[in-house]
């Protein structure tokens, strides 16, 4: 695995440390490569992942159209406001009082229900549309693929058992830019940065299978090593981070952790702006550690449930709650 340079951190809930992000390279023996995913889906539930064979312009379109409705005047913005679930929103997160330094846009990943959103959201819907429909079917793609090499690394008997669920017609993936502007602070810069803790995105983990996040080259990210150490993730514009949700930790009976990560507000002076894909199962699929990853050594951790009883529940909880506990087998 190639681990890159030890980046120094310190905050106040943090303490100095030396640690490297874990990299997988797709071009790699593809045994190699699926190895690698395994490891580093064990250990941290996070991962870069480098030629993976996404075209450079059909990330910068998307990132173009999103700095280009973020710079938009409020009430434009407001028009994208949701009327069901997806659109704009600011500072909210989920329904339960969370808040922090950003806005958002949120859409559907399958390509008819993008175009109607798009009317919402830019003067040329169909540019919009065209960039969103192309960046998601790339990085569905990547996401599979991925989902594909982790299967194979499992050694489980059907290599698809994973990626079959995100593609699925009645799959319920979002796709979501979240855009963290400069902080207009009043308060005088502390002097430490110790004392500087004001929430982006507070910390939580994903409820989907995985998710594939991309942002610009401002910094932010943060993930939660196992032993609660929290470690920044070096923003790198040209390469996708995966995720590791939580419906994937049920499937892989908890060999896979679902990291626990947040985002910092951004303290510097353009904004941050992140794109996810959140690989979702369609709402009535099951969600229960695979038979093949269960034995009498291996009891399940978990009890079935459906991908929408899930969604219900994290719609329910609040950001940071530790959801899955509501889920372990007795
Ligand atoms: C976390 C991952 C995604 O950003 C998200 C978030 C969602 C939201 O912002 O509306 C949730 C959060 C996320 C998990 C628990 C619930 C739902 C906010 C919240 C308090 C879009 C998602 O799918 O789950």
């Amino acid at each position: 695995m190639v681990v890159q340079s030890p980046v120094a951190v310190s905050t106040k809930k943090t303490r100095a440390v030396a640690v490297g992000i874990p990299s997988v390279d797709l071009s790699l023996d593809r045994s190699m490569v699926s190895d690698l995913i395994i490891q580093a889906s064990q250990n941290y539930g996070f991962f870069k992942v480098i030629n993976h064979g996404v075209p450079r312009v059909t990330i910068s379109r998307l990132e173009d159209e999103g700095v280009g409705f973020f710079d938009r005047p409020a009430p434009d913005l407001r028009r994208a406001e949701p009327a069901g679930s997806f659109g704009y929103g600011s500072r909210n997160i989920g329904l339960n009082g969370d808040k922090g330094e950003l806005e958002y846009l949120l859409l559907p990943t399958d390509p008819f229900s993008v175009v109607e959103t798009s009317k919402t959201i830019s003067n040329e819907p169909q540019n919009f549309s065209g960039a969103a429909n192309g960046y998601i079917k790339a990085v569905r793609k990547l996401a599979s693929e991925v989902l594909d090499l982790a299967a194979e690394g499992l050694r489980v008997h059907d290599k698809y058992v994973f990626s079959k669920l995100i593609k699925d017609a009645q799959n319920d993936s979002v796709l979501r830019f979240n855009h963290y502007p400069p902080l207009k602070t009043t308060k005088p810069k502390p002097c430490k940065d110790e004392d500087h803790d004001e929430v982006g995105f507070g910390e939580h983990s994903d409820p989907q299978i995985l998710t594939i996040l991309r942002s610009n080259e401002v910094a932010g990210l943060q993930i939660s090593l196992p032993d609660g150490l929290w470690i920044p993730v070096p923003p790198d514009p040209s390469q996708f981070y995966v995720i590791i949700g939580d419906a994937l930790r049920v499937l892989t009976n908890g060999r896979f952790t679902s990291v626990r990560h947040r985002a910092i507000a951004n303290s510097s002076r353009v904004s941050r702006i992140s794109i996810m894909y959140f690989g979702a199962p369609p709402l009535n699929a099951t969600i229960s550690p695979l038979p093949e990853l269960v034995s009498p050594e291996n009891p399940s951790l978990f009890k079935p449930f459906t991908w929408g009883d899930y969604k219900k529940a994290a719609y329910s909880s609040r950001l940071g709650d530790c959801r899955l506990d509501h889920f372990k087998a007795s």
